[in-house]
């Protein structure tokens, strides 16, 4: 009998080998992964030789330090230039509630104001003096916000870019720290030219214009390869921000990636698919590292772990911003009820999304429609407990009412 249990756990290990590439590959391939390469590698090879409780030790170390890594995010360029409004916008804190970074103020001080996420306070916005006096000398200025503090510059303008922003970058380059250009305001830009000429005016027509003349401005400073995002601190959906959202979490190291994209708001379906790709993978992690303990078939739900489960639901609520206080904001801003709010969306009750005929039934048919429409999961008999069905099957539905609330606030009808 041991023998054969010996086998068994033998044969499980050698099957996790050899799916493990793959299936994470799959799951993890088109937003950017959280393991690095080295680890994936290093996984791959422990689990070839059987080491399967260092896996689990390093999977979980991996999983713990991206929640807690620390992101710090520098915003800078002329004042006047949208810096402050910016940070409320991706922090999703409004300009005059408490703790926002206030904005439409002449800046005075050269010190650097740190704004801690108000989900994920391990990352931070700084928000930067202003670059834009005559006498600005960037080494000073770098010396005096602490350059080396940040993982990568925003750099702002509502107008041009200058001789200043370009002297800026060489330095920011000189610490081999990334830099991206945002060219801020285009919704007052738009509205001015539609405005002047009504009857000849084309939106697209007037970005190109607006982005031709940021290059040109860089060009003519000799920053020729330089690329620029145009932004309205107004309309996150719009113009190019998740363009930007996309580029920077892509140039994110593995580390550090997770923890930023959870943190960026719901500013498309394309983010809020990005963010329940991320969790994907965590609760497939999180799988495999149950599933190399064990070393067999996972079967650790319990059906009555209502807490844990009223927890994980909980969490992915916050994430999304599908939770009480969103929701709150969400119908003051549309102006309707919180119960009309609600009414269309599905993660709300615990209870009634695990109940049913047979509760355990349902989640093994939720669960496994889950998985193979998601990119395989399950992946040619890689197995995972229920307890990760359930997760998967929370969110998924919470994903979902985020869109219906994105969908919402864009004007589509519920
Ligand atoms: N129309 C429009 N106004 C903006 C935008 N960003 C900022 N503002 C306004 O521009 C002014 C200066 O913004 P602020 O964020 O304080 O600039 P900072 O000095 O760079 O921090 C404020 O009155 C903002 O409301 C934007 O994208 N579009
Ligand atoms: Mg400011």
């Amino acid at each position: 009998m041991e023998v054969l249990d010996l086998a068994h756990k033998d044969a499980n290990i050698q099957s996790l080998a050899s799916k493990f590439m793959p299936c994470y590959r799959m799951i993890s391939s088109r937003f950017g992964s959280l393991l690095s390469e080295d680890t994936i590698a290093w996984i791959q090879s422990a689990l070839e030789e059987g080491r399967v409780g260092e896996v689990a030790s390093r999977i979980q170390e991996t999983l713990e330090a991206s929640e807690n890594i620390p992101l710090n995010i520098a915003v800078t360029g002329e004042s006047g230039s949208g810096k402050s409004t910016f940070i409320n916008a991706i922090r999703g804190i409004g300009h005059e509630e408490k703790d926002s970074a206030s904005t439409g103020v002449v800046e005075t001080t050269m010190k650097a104001t740190p704004y801690e996420h108000p989900k994920y306070p391990n990352v931070k916005l700084w928000d930067l003096p202003g670059i834009g006096t005559p006498d600005f000398c960037p080494e000073t200025y770098l010396d005096q916000v602490q350059i080396d503090q940040y993982d990568f510059f925003i750099i702002f303008s509502s107008s041009r870019f200058t001789v200043n922003h370009v002297k800026l970058v060489q330095e920011i380059r000189k610490m081999k720290k990334k830099f991206y250009f945002v060219r801020s305001m285009v919704d007052k830009d738009l509205e001015n030219e539609r405005k002047s000429k009504p009857k000849t005016f084309s939106k697209e027509r007037v970005l190109q214009i607006m982005r031709d003349y940021c290059l040109k401005n860089l060009s003519d400073e000799g920053m020729s390869e330089a690329r620029v995002f145009l932004v309205s601190n107004f309309d996150l959906s719009n113009y190019d921000f998740p363009k930007l959202e996309e580029t920077l979490v892509k140039d994110l190291p593995a580390c550090k990636r997770h923890a930023f994209l959870l943190a960026l708001p719901d500013v498309s379906e394309a983010a809020i698919d990005r963010k329940k790709a991320a969790l994907q993978e965590r609760i497939w992690l999180q799988a495999l590292k149950t599933g190399a303990l064990a070393a067999l078939p996972a079967v650790g739900f319990i059906l009555n772990d209502i807490d844990s489960m009223d927890k994980c639901l909980k969490h992915y609520r916050n994430v999304f911003g599908v939770d009480d206080a969103s929701l709150l904001q969400v119908a003051q801003r549309l102006e309707r009820s919180v119960e009309e709010i609600k009414a269309p969306l599905k993660s709300l009750d615990l209870l009634a999304l695990i109940k049913g005929e047979s509760a355990m039934d349902q989640l093994l048919k939720v669960g496994g429609g889950f998985c193979s429409a998601n990119g395989g999961i399950m992946g040619a008999g890689f197995h995972i407990g229920k307890t990760y069905y359930i997760h998967l099957h929370f969110l998924n539905t919470v994903a979902n009412d985020a869109k219906i609330l994105f969908r919402g606030i864009l004007g589509i009808p519920f």
